[in-house]
């Protein structure tokens, strides 16, 4: 193994699109000459205006400065302030922390073991009187279950929030994923398809929301008076530049990684204990952000640690997201909903999800260099 680590170029998970420089530039020209460089510029306007349309289905979008204070905007502009959300234990820390940040409790719920997505049939157990909302995240872009998940919200007059910082583009029966939910929050970090470098969206039903969302990102300052306990969640015009360049470059990398989906999944496919993403029939266009296997231990004869670490033997960078579970970090593993034996879907899977590289600049040479690694690393065990 020494051998191919000395030969083969270090792969690691993901590596950002870069917008084109001399489109850049251009861009860059633009926003000299204007003299505005943030707070509601002309790019923020049109990456708002051009994302609304042609991505979110029409429904109030609003830009934000990263996915993390775009979850806490959400929170605050459908007024939850107080009281319990039910939520996934996992997922990025981001999520829960949104909660925590706005003085709410989560409260974790277990996981679909094939989804990997809150389970709707458990969330009702944890309802109490102090619930107020849902926080589901669409995990590595596959949907949670939206029509459950809105029967119940209606039922108990709960809100519904998604994080959906792994779900740009996700359609189902050819809707955007943002038609669920009082609102959708995305993710436009550099380590995402679609990118801002740092930012986010909040994707509203009602645009009153969406009002809100914009005085509250603007420090709750509105016509020169604070009328809100507001935030600084603006967009820069450098980032909104680099998300009007991005708008042009995200299908050649859509089209890339379809392809090496294709090939991971052939050279993978029949290898007894390794689990491929789930496929839905409902999804009509993927995110495709993600390329996450499951290593079953007692099937595939080693663990998806022994896993891990011949793999970064052989230059190979995979993650285990999302371990440790944001239920067992300190902050939370305290809270009665983040007991072990509560969650033992969760508890389980975590030892077993296994994100291998995938990005547009990942040859498919590489991509069977990393499969022959696991096939080899289940033949030495
Ligand atoms: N909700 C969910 C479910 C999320 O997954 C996230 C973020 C959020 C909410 C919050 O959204 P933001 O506030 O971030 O907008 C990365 C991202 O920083 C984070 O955005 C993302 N989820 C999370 C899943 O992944 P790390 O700690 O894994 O990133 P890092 O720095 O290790 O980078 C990953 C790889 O990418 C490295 O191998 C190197 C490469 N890389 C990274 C950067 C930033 C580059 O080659 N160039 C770069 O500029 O968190």
């Amino acid at each position: 193994m020494s051998n191919i680590k000395n030969i083969h170029k270090p792969l690691i998970i993901t590596k950002p699109v870069l917008v084109n420089l001399g489109e850049m530039h251009e861009q860059l020209e633009d926003i000299w000459s204007s003299g505005w460089l943030t707070n509601n510029g002309f790019k923020h306007q049109e990456l708002e205006e051009s994302l609304r349309r042609n991505i979110f289905d029409n429904l109030p979008t609003s830009l934000v400065s990263n996915g993390t204070i775009g979850l806490m905007l959400a929170l605050k502009a459908l007024d939850l302030t107080k009281g319990e959300i039910i939520t996934t234990p996992f997922t990025f820390p981001a999520s829960p922390h949104a909660i925590s940040w706005c003085g709410l409790t989560p409260v974790f719920c277990d996981i679909d073991s094939r989804s990997l997505n809150i389970d709707a049939d458990q969330i009702e157990k944890h309802i109490t009187k102090r619930t107020v909302a849902i926080l589901a995240v669409h995990v590595f872009g596959i949907p949670c279950e939206v029509e459950k998940i809105e029967k119940i919200a209606t039922r108990y007059n709960l809100k519904v929030i998604y994080d959906s910082a792994h779900a740009f583009e996700l359609e189902l029966n050819g809707k955007s994923i943002v038609n669920y939910g009082d609102a959708s929050v995305f993710s436009f970090h550099a380590t995402k398809l679609f990118h801002t470098i740092e930012g986010g969206a909040v994707v509203f039903k009602l645009q009153k929301n969406k009002n809100r969302c914009d005085l509250l990102k603007n420090f709750g300052i509105k016509n020169e008076e604070v009328v809100e306990c507001g935030i600084n969640g603006k967009m820069n015009e450098l980032q909104a530049a680099t998300g009007i360049l991005m708008l042009t470059e995200k299908d050649k990398e859509r089209e890339l990684r379809a392809t090496l989906i294709e090939e991971y999944t052939r050279k993978l496919q029949n290898v007894k204990g390794v689990i491929l993403p789930e496929d839905d029939h409902n999804i009509s266009k993927k995110s495709l952000q993600y390329f996450v296997i499951r290593i079953e231990e007692s099937t595939f004869g080693c663990s998806r640690d022994v896993v891990y670490d011949k793999l970064v033997e052989g230059n190979i960078f995979p993650r285990k997201y999302f371990s440790p579970l944001c239920s067992n970090e300190n902050y939370y593993k305290d809270l009665s909903s983040a007991k072990k034996n509560r969650l033992p879907i969760a508890n389980r899977v975590v030892k077993e999800v296994l994100a291998l590289p995938f990005y547009g600049g990942l040859e498919i040479k590489d991509v069977e260099y990393i499969c022959d690694m696991i096939v080899s690393i289940k033949k030495l065990d």
